[in-house]
Order: C-alpha cells, then sequence, then structure tokens
C-alpha cells in the first residue's frame, strides 16, 4: 500500500498525524491501488504548490494535467475528453476559479466535472461564493496532504456513480426502444421514425417509401423445428436485412415475424430495388439453426409517396399492409407496391 508523503513542505503542505494518516490511508487505499489512472487537472499558478502538487498526485496515481493560469484550464475543461476531476485554484492568473466553476455549471454538462477548489480565504461569505458558483467541495491552504487524498476520493467516488447512472440511463433507453431478441429498433421507435421522416420529406418536398416485410411460413418453423430455431432465424434475418439497408435507412421490428422499412428520399425504383435486395438476401441461403438448416422466404408491401403527395403515416401504413397482403395471396416469395396513383402491382421472383 503506498503511504502519505508527510510533511511536504512546512511552508505549503501540513502533515497528518500518524492516527489520521493510517484510517485515511486505510479509507484512500482501495481507490489509489485497484481503480484505473483517472485524469486529473489542476490549475496553479505558483510555482512551489504546482511542484508540490505534481509530486503528490502522481505518486497516487492520478493522471495529471498541469496548468499555470485560469484561462488555459478553461480551454482544457471545455475542450474535448475533458478531465472529470479538477483542482483549481482561486486566485489564478487569467481566469480565477470560481469564474472557471460558473461558466463551467453555466449550460448541463455531461459527463459531470467534479470542482475542489484551493484556497487561502477561510472567511465564511467566501467560501459560500465559491460553492455558489458551482464548487463541489474547497480546500484551504496550507493543504494537509491526507485531506487533499480524502477529498479528491470523495470527488473520485461521485464521478464513478456518476458513470454507473449513465451506463444505467443508457442500457434502459436500449432497452425502451429496442426489441430484446433481434435487436432492431422496437415498433414504437420504427414508428416514432416513420412519423419524423415524413414530416422531414414534407418539408424538403421529398419522396419517402416504406416496406412491411412478412416471413412465409414462419409458423411451420417454430413448429417442425423448434421455437429456439424460430428465433435463430429472427436474429439472423435481423442481420441480413440490416446489412442490405442504405445507411440512413431504419429498420424495425413491427410485430412478431413482421418487419418496417423507412426508406427516406426513396421513390418507387429505388425501394423496388431495396425490397429485391431485401428478399434476396433472405431467399438465397438456408439459415443456420440447431441440428441444421432452414430455408425461409418473405413477402414485402411497398408504399410510396412522392415529393407532392405527402401521407400521413396511417395512410401509408395501411397501403404497405394491403400491398403485403397482396403479395401473400399471390404466392409469397415476392414483392407488391401500392403507389398513391395505382392499383397493386406484382414483382414475381426470378
Ligand atoms: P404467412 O406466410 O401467412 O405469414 O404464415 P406465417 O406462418 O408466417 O404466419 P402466422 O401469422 O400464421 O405465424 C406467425 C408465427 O410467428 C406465429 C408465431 O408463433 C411466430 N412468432 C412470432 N414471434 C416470434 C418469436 O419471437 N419467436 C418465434 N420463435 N416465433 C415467433
Ligand atoms: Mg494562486
Ligand atoms: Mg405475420
Ligand atoms: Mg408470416
Amino acid at each position: 500500500m503506498v503511504g502519505f508523503i508527510r510533511p511536504i513542505s512546512a511552508l505549503s503542505m501540513t502533515p497528518a498525524t500518524a492516527a489520521e494518516s493510517d484510517s485515511i490511508d486505510k479509507l484512500a487505499a482501495a481507490v489509489s491501488s485497484a481503480a484505473a489512472p483517472l485524469k486529473l487537472l489542476v490549475a496553479e499558478d505558483n510555482p512551489v504548490f504546482q511542484m508540490l502538487l505534481r509530486g503528490i498526485l502522481a505518486h497516487w496515481g492520478y493522471e495529471l494535467i498541469i496548468v499555470q493560469d485560469g484561462s488555459e484550464a478553461w480551454k482544457i475543461l471545455d475542450g474535448p475528453d475533458p478531465p472529470r476531476l479538477a483542482l483549481l485554484d482561486w486566485m489564478m492568473p487569467g481566469l480565477d476559479g470560481v469564474e472557471i466553476c460558473r461558466r463551467l455549471r453555466a449550460t448541463p454538462r455531461e459527463p459531470y466535472t467534479y470542482v475542489v477548489l484551493l484556497t487561502a480565504r477561510t472567511e465564511p461569505h467566501d467560501l459560500i461564493e465559491g460553492m455558489d458558483a458551482g464548487a463541489d467541495d474547497y480546500l484551504t491552504k496550507p493543504l494537509k496532504s491526507h485531506e487533499l487524498r480524502v477529498r479528491l476520493r470523495a470527488g473520485r467516488r461521485i464521478i464513478e456513480l456518476q458513470e454507473q447512472l449513465l451506463h444505467a440511463r443508457e442500457a434502459l433507453r436500449e432497452q425502451a426502444t429496442h426489441d430484446g431478441l433481434t435487436g432492431l429498433l422496437n415498433r414504437a421507435s420504427i414508428l416514432e421514425i416513420l412519423e419524423n421522416e415524413l414530416a422531414r420529406s414534407r418539408r424538403e418536398a421529398r419522396s419517402l417509401a416504406l416496406l412491411m416485410l412478412d416471413l412465409d411460413h414462419f409458423k411451420e418453423v417454430n413448429d417442425t423445428r423448434g421455437h429456439q430455431s424460430g428465433d435463430a432465424v429472427l436474429r439472423e434475418a435481423a442481420q441480413r436485412m440490416k446489412s442490405s439497408i442504405r445507411r440512413y435507412d431504419s429498420l424495425g421490428r413491427y410485430g412478431g415475424e413482421e418487419f418496417l422499412f423507412v426508406l427516406p428520399g426513396c421513390a418507387l425504383g429505388e425501394a423496388t430495388c431495396e425490397a429485391e435486395r431485401v428478399r434476396t438476401a433472405l431467399g438465397t441461403a438456408p439459415f443456420q439453426v440447431p441440428g441444421g438448416q432452414v430455408r425461409v422466404t418473405c413477402s414485402i408491401g411497398l408504399a410510396s409517396c412522392g415529393p407532392h403527395d405527402p401521407q400521413d403515416s396511417g395512410a401509408l401504413l395501411r397501403r404497405a399492409d394491403s400491398a403485403l397482403y397482396v403479395a401473400k395471396n399471390s404466392g409469397r416469395n415476392r414483392l407488391a407496391w401500392d403507389c398513391a396513383d395505382s392499383a397493386v402491382a406484382i414483382a414475381c421472383p426470378t
């Protein structure tokens, strides 16, 4: 275990007593030994303080960025991938520590930067000013090494907790917007995208196409191969469909074995090509399932709207659905489309 460095200088750092050091050592050891190095910004204009802080903080396992004035510190905190922990001197050339806090907190930021202010001021109203400006904690000079260590440790804990919260929120967002089996967007998300893209195509006077795809005789896969095989086919089908579309298209699971594709900027001709690409990607090669292979085809209903005939999502969905119905009734493994001004036509598989 790394012990405290004591005393560094009678001028600047006061040592901990033996008893203080012992208990603080125990508290702090877990962080400095087990956790990954954390980036720590130190802004301090006094070269002696700076040197002392450099020695002690590097020894505690922080990845240090040391600057001498507030403007430099702000540039780093306001730049890309800023440090999550900052030790800022209150009095510095350029911006002072309190002003940096104010700027940091003026707009919500993620991830959060935890700030400890260093100050020679001890008047309560000064300290209140610092905390009101958005500092998370403060230390008064001369610094005590053990106090510095535990305050930074508290900051590190907050940062780690926030990281866990951000991960949990991200996982919840993923769960709420994606389908658990295939990893595709779920029904609510793909319908929301359809609404947004329709609004955009109206605004920009562009075409939009919608594909509704249904796997053919999928119940047979479950009945003859079991539900696990059915699930494996759904997962693999999702991958194949995803790799057959353009980057700006969206694909989601609409229902059990039904999928929706939103193709912004696509007129009928391009949408037909894309639908055929998807149909071929599913139908050409067999799917690997536990204990063998299975062939699966799909039927697709296509509805599109041109730049000057905007549609609402309900109408477009109904048209894609009725085109799908026609594709099914015409023998499956095919594409049918329904344009606003013409009857449903059938594209037979080659
Ligand atoms: P059609 O060509 O007319 O579409 O025939 P089909 O058998 O595909 O259609 P049907 O609606 O009769 O059956 C769909 C099947 O999809 C029934 C259901 O058990 C299955 N299914 C839906 N969701 C899942 C799932 O998540 N996993 C598995 N394994 N099967 C699913
Ligand atoms: Mg100073
Ligand atoms: Mg179905
Ligand atoms: Mg089906």
